[in-house]
């Protein structure tokens, strides 16, 4: 293992690979076949979403990591001194850092990610640039309540950027806000990126990029599959599907069987039709208020938002 500086620290909480055999044993049982899409982001996974993050299509990155510059000394200000920023699903860290830039005397940097990969090389690289800095790295799934390792001093500020919250519907969403709600205490609060309707032809791009990283991402599930769990996927015989379904305002990702077959995993067959789908993820978007209205019925206060000047990406600030 690489030599770690004093001031790193890492807190194991991975839910383990029983459940990956478990779940896609489970998910292609149904008729609605399915898998988490937390699965997604295995070392393949997460290099083929940090290669999304650059295709012309996706607009979401490169929108809010110019909002967050724009905005830092105003999101910093409200934050107030000696915040402890936890940051849900950091990859790089490119954005928390972002913040820690700005933010006054940060008394804790606490990154969570399920990739182990990506946040052991980030969350060191943070603990080796910022040497007073305590760096909590938490390998976790932050679908599920995790114990967050804290140093006692702070406000504690929630920090999920990349509209990360649209993999949730919206009454998970509202969980999962209401949960870290209770969490966080009195004075705390939450900075979330959440990513605005817009039209269809835009948002199905975003989802379809023409270089086809995103096909790649959705189709390397397979290859998981095949490597972790004795798969026989052939990976030619499905097709990446991304559709907008306007009466949940998401967009939802398919992997679609170009035929009728069967596949076998774990030694267990799963029968496709031709045309039969496995859904693997869901990105849900809102409108400011709808996302508002959400955030107060999880106990938060919206405080301030901001949007760039195209209206494609938002920025909330809540407090409990
Ligand atoms: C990581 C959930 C923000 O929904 O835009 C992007 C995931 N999947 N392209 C998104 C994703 C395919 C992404 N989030």
């Amino acid at each position: 293992d690489l030599k770690s500086p004093a001031n790193f620290h890492w807190h194991d909480r991975d839910p383990g690979p029983e459940l990956f055999s478990h779940a896609v044993l489970e998910g292609l049982g149904r008729t609605d076949k399915a898998v988490p899409f937390r699965f997604l982001y295995d070392k393949t996974g997460s290099d083929l979403f940090e290669q999304i993050c650059r295709q012309p299509e996706y607009y979401i990155t490169r929108t809010e990591l110019c909002l967050l510059e724009d905005k830092a000394a105003e999101i910093a200000d409200i934050a107030g001194p000696s915040v402890r920023l936890v940051e849900f699903g950091s990859g790089e860290s490119r954005k928390g850092r972002l913040l820690l830039e700005a933010l006054e005397d940060p008394a804790a940097y606490i990154p969570v990610d399920i990739s182990k990969a990506a946040l052991g090389a980030a969350a060191r690289q943070a603990a080796l640039d910022y040497p007073g800095l305590p760096v909590h790295a938490v390998w976790a799934d932050f679908r599920t309540g995790f114990r967050l390792p804290l140093p006692d001093q702070g406000r504690i500020a929630g920090f999920f950027p990349g509209s990360s919250i649209g993999n949730f519907t919206r009454p998970q969403a509202r969980h999962f806000l209401a949960g870290w709600r209770d969490c966080l205490g009195e004075g705390g609060a939450m900075i979330v990126g959440v990513d605005l309707i817009k039209p269809v032809a835009e948002l199905e791009a975003a989802y379809d990029d023409r270089a086809g990283v995103t096909a790649a991402f959705t189709l390397n599930l397979l290859r998981r599959i095949n490597r972790e769990l004795d798969g026989d996927f052939q990976l030619s015989a499905f097709r990446h599907e991304a559709h907008y379904n306007p009466s949940t305002f998401a967009i939802d990702i398919h992997l679609v069987s170009r035929c009728r077959q069967t596949v076998t995993v774990c030694g267990q067959a799963f029968d496709f039709d031709c045309g039969e789908r496995i859904h693997v993820e869901s990105s849900h978007k809102y409108d400011v208020e709808g996302f508002q209205a959400l955030a107060e019925a999880a106990g938060f206060s919206p405080q301030a938002v901001w949007t760039d000047k195209n209206h494609r990406f938002s920025i909330h600030f809540l407090t409990v």
